[in-house]
């Protein structure tokens, strides 16, 4: 299924097929490839080649380090269609979903190479007479990125776009689930590598490996920057070892997003809104809408017109005319069936979530899209199940909606479908949604890559992508110059 692929995106033969990691494709189940997993000792000799990476491209200009990125956007343009097929095959996503996602790369290579002219500190007044201060930025160092199965190769773009720029080298352990796409990423860069000519060796290199090789990330002092995306139980463990030994991260973690739908709201939009955040990715994106809370006066309305759209749902191959593709694996279903017995036993109704296509794929988790009419936002709601789960609550009051956006352990992100000012502005506002994004007529997935990214909470406080993430990737320098005669000091303090 995946040769012919493998081979036009530039990976060698060997590196997919002669491993003892197997690797399935969700869309039926079979085996597609197999791949090597490296062990501690090989992760520690890449951050070794990694590190001296970095010695020699700090000092490269960062607008050539710039070059380097748009060339590999360029590489990424030409290999558009192959990239985004071979996204299908490994992680399950529907065509659209995964050209989309490699155009995430191409977007975030545009803003990088933008970003390598403009990596500005400031000019800051001195107290001191004869004297000036300024902010410098400089590049930090290896970063390691670990990314998650459901954005396979848009979340190290995100990462290594904006490291390279900054002077950093990249090490990157993808998840075990997807390591092709990891390894047409790594084919991709190295053939803009060449276009580039002179860089040095292991800029930017690729680890598959297991828990054994992300610790070996995540407790090396050589990286003093981990960019970690996958779960809360994950970030939990990542953090506080990377901050035990006063390394940065930025973790991007669960989400738990939600809507409300306000009587005001256009429902029509409203309702693809909800369709696109809650079906697409067949739920499995940290953006996902997973929670409404709709005006009781409209629920009855907007539980219909959803339950109609999904009755309408095409659930099949994704590379086919579908909108919905498989879960990742059975364990992704088995979390979903155990989430819908408990939304039934905490007194929800729960409508669809049934597995589909069981003869034609029976080692494959195609499933219906849920929705759980849920009486109060109770446990199983407040817990991010990943998988096309909708819970619906009800509201009678805004403010009451407000907290309820508000009352889970997640903030990533939130929206709100209304055409009162004073609600949309009310929800943007300091006493609004805690999230790290709040959209207005818009739904909660989908963000472009120019914001940054990321969210509160549980959600882990990290920022990725656009506007002033890029700082997180350099080591801020506060500069003092005295150019005078005298050594005055500051705060008046005199020392004769
Ligand atoms: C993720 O699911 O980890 O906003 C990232 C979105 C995408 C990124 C999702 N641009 O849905």
């Amino acid at each position: 299924m995946v040769d012919g692929l493998l081979q036009s995106l530039g990976v060698a033969a060997s590196a997919y097929t002669d491993g003892d990691h197997p690797v399935h494709t969700p869309i039926d189940g079979s085996r597609i490839a197999s791949v090597t997993l490296e062990n501690k000792a090989q992760v520690l000799a890449k951050i070794d080649v990694a590190q001296k990476a970095f010695l020699a491209w700090r000092d490269v200009p960062a607008p050539r380090r710039g070059e380097l990125v748009r060339l590999f956007g360029e590489v990424l343009r030409e290999h558009k269609a192959q990239l985004g097929e071979l996204v299908s095959i490994e992680a399950g996503k529907i065509t659209q979903e995964g050209l989309g996602e490699v155009q995430e790369m191409i977007d975030i290579c545009d803003f990088a190479v933008g970003l390598s002219r403009q990596l500005y500190g400031l000019t800051i007044a001195s107290e001191r007479p004869g004297h000036h201060m300024r902010e410098t930025w400089h590049p930090l160092g290896v970063v390691g990125v670990i990314s998650a199965f459901n954005f396979p190769v848009a979340v190290w773009a995100w990462n290594t776009a904006l490291a390279l720029v900054c002077g950093d080298a990249v090490l990157w352990k993808p998840s075990e689930k997807t390591p092709l796409t990891a390894l047409a990423c790594q084919a991709l860069f190295e053939k803009a590598l060449k276009q580039f000519g002179e860089a040095p060796e292991g800029l930017c290199q690729l680890v598959l490996g297991d828990r054994e090789a992300g610790e070996a990330l995540v407790d090396d002092p050589r990286v003093p920057l981990v960019s970690a995306t996958g779960s809360t139980r994950m970030g939990r463990e990542v953090g506080p070892r990377v901050a035990a030994r006063f390394g940065r991260s930025i973790l991007e973690l669960g989400g738990n997003n939600a809507m409300i739908l306000a009587p005001s709201a256009d429902l029509d939009l409203a309702v693809r809104g909800i369709l696109f955040s809650a079906v697409g990715t067949a739920g499995q994106r940290c953006t996902t809408l997973r929670r409404v809370i709709v005006h009781a006066s409209i629920k009855d309305e907007v539980v219909a017109r959803v339950k109609a759209a999904y009755g309408k749902v095409r659930i099949g191959d994704p590379r086919k005319d579908n909108l919905v593709g498989p879960l990742i694996d059975k364990a992704s279903f088995d979390a979903m069936q155990g989430a819908l017995a408990k939304a039934r036993d905490e007194g929800g109704q729960v409508f669809g979530g049934e597995r589909q296509l069981a003869d034609q794929y029976p080692n494959a988790y195609y499933v219906s899209p849920a929705i759980a009419e849920m009486p109060v936002q109770s446990e199983v709601v407040r817990h991010e199940t990943f998988a096309p789960i909708l819970y619906v609550l009800a509201y009678d009051d805004f403010e009451e909606a407000l907290r309820l956006n508000n009352e889970v352990p997640q903030g990533l992100s939130s929206c709100i479908f209304t055409t009162d000012l004073r609600e949309a502005e009310r929800f943007q506002s300091a006493s609004g949604s805690d999230c790290g994004i709040a959209n207005v007529n818009i739904g909660t997935s989908g963000a472009e890559i120019g914001g940054a990214f990321g969210g509160e909470k549980e959600t882990g406080g990290g920022r990725e992508s656009g506007s002033d993430a890029w700082k997180a990737y350099m080591r801020r320098q506060t500069n003092t110059v005295n150019y005078s005669r005298e050594l005055p000091l500051a705060q008046g303090i005199v020392f004769d």
